[in-house]
């Protein structure tokens, strides 16, 4: 198909067309934004599945929000397929935005933006000069040590035939207040000008700022180190959770408390630390610190910390349940949300997962409701609840995921179902006063057993 040449728009050619080349819960949601901002749109999934059903108006992702605003069939300017070397000659600015996850021994996976680029750099037009951006979180120094080879061996000229840029996604799953049209976003590339194209490309996405901060590897470092700073502040009050019922306080109270002060930020203990971003992202920074020789010890040990949570939490159950009489082997623990965020149905490094695990080890039998996620989205040998007030027996309910649905629960109807009514508030997001009222006994992560 012939490129479709853009005006000329004082020396630069016009952004028209944006291509996007990954449609999950980032690139589906920036295809619209963009779409809605005026551009046309080509948006590229290797799923059959995920590009059948954005064609059919459908949302392929776990995000709610996105529910109705994938655009329908037949819509202007809204160009779905598998097919990269259909997309790319089309377009002016190709954004990629394909997972970057970890590998089974915590090491970045970088496979997804290496065939992503190839896939792109192999369909772009000699002089189109076309502009490809990575908005993966990746590490200082991928995109240029990922793409810059693939680019040589194809034998494009950047700068002639195609300049790569960086811009991370800062996209909130669940959060309609912070979708892509409503977050400020920071730009890397190694041309000013190029720099200067992206920052007003995506000022028509966003209303918030946008800034050009130089080099690719200054923006790929804020990125990722956004979410280490996050895993590390939640490691600390991760860390007081299991420190203060040790000496008889609640560390809510503490935080709160804590938290009158001006600059102390308030974060909040938990089963776990999952989704595919805070769990994640520290150790792309880990990597690159190991290649350079420094060590990481705090963002190592705040990883550490967080991992704990699950086990540590297990534990707690355990001796819950042998405090209560129930007879080892015998217990039966009901999980209220197996997402690893509210109001997203996502089971990504869940920390329900290795929770379930570690019960399943003490001989506790694990069942698990979550309205979010589908039965299939669950492992094997976890029994899925369909419909929570069915279920019945069991000798304590694990509230897992603070969704909405979890937390309105009948609760008067649910302790009649209760072999034993005892309730753990892994979020710490219950008025567990209400709940003893009706009978339960409550207990929650950082709290003491009294
Ligand atoms: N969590 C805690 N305690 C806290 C906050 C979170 O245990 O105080 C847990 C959550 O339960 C979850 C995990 O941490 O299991 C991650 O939660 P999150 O709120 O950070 O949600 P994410 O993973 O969707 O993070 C996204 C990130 N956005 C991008 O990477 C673009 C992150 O940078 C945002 O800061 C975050 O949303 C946000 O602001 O909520």
């Amino acid at each position: 198909m012939e490129r479709v040449v853009s005006p000329v728009d004082g020396g630069e050619k016009k952004v028209q067309t944006i291509g996007i080349i990954g449609l999950g819960y980032v690139g589906l949601p920036t295809a619209i934004g963009f779409l809605d901002a005026g551009f046309s749109v080509w948006g590229v999934d290797i799923s059959e599945r995920t590009v059948e059903m954005v064609k059919r108006g459908e949302n392929p992702t776990g995000d709610p929000d996105l529910d109705n605003i994938v655009p329908q069939p037949g819509t202007d300017n809204w160009n779905i397929t598998t097919n990269a070397a259909e997309a790319v000659p089309n377009c002016d600015v190709i954004l990629v935005t394909v997972p970057t996850p970890v590998t089974i021994d915590l090491k970045p996976d970088l496979s997804f933006v290496a065939s992503a680029g190839r896939t792109v750099f192999e369909s772009i037009k000699a002089n189109s000069n076309t502009i490809v951006v990575l908005e993966s979180t990746v590490y200082p120094g991928v995109t240029a040590e990922t793409w810059v080879p693939i680019i040589e061996e194809l034998g494009l000229e950047i700068g002639t035939d195609v300049t790569i840029a960086y811009c991370p996604e800062r996209f909130n799953p669940g959060d309609p207040a912070r979708g892509v049209r409503q977050v400020a976003r920071v730009i890397g590339c190694p041309d000013e000008k190029v720099g200067a194209r992206l920052v007003s490309l995506y000022s028509q996405l966003t209303c918030e700022d946008v800034r050009y901060v130089g080099a690719i590897e200054v923006a790929e470092a804020s990125k990722v180190i956004e979410n280490v700073q996050r895993d590390v502040n939640i490691a600390l009050v991760n860390e007081l959770a299991q420190l203060f019922p040790e000496i008889g306080v609640d560390v809510e109270d503490v935080l709160d408390a804590a938290a009158t002060k001006w600059n102390f930020h308030r974060y909040t203990p938990g089963v776990g630390v999952g989704g595919h971003c805070i769990p994640v992202d520290p150790y792309y920074l880990i990597q690159r610190a190991a290649q350079v020789g420094v060590p990481t010890e705090l963002i190592t040990a705040g990883r550490a910390v967080n991992r704990t949570m699950p086990n540590h939490v297990a534990k707690i159950i355990h001796e819950l349940l042998y405090q209560n009489g129930v007879e080892a082997g015998l217990g039966k623990a009901l999980l209220l949300g197996w997402s690893y965020k509210a109001e997203v149905g996502d089971p990504r490094e869940t920390p329900a997962e290795p929770l379930a695990a570690s019960l399943m080890e003490k001989g506790i039998s694990v069942s698990a409701w979550d309205p979010h996620i589908n039965d299939d989205d669950f492992p094997e040998n976890i029994t899925v609840i369909d419909d929570i007030y069915s279920a019945e027996g069991f000798d304590i309910a694990i509230l897992v995921t603070a969704h909405k649905a979890c937390v309105e629960l009948q609760w008067e109807r649910l302790i009649g179902q209760m072999r034993n009514p005892i309730f753990y508030d892994g979020r710490r997001v219950m008025d567990l006063q209400l709940l003893q009222e009706l009978g339960w006994k409550t207990f929650a992560v950082g709290r003491p057993i009294k």
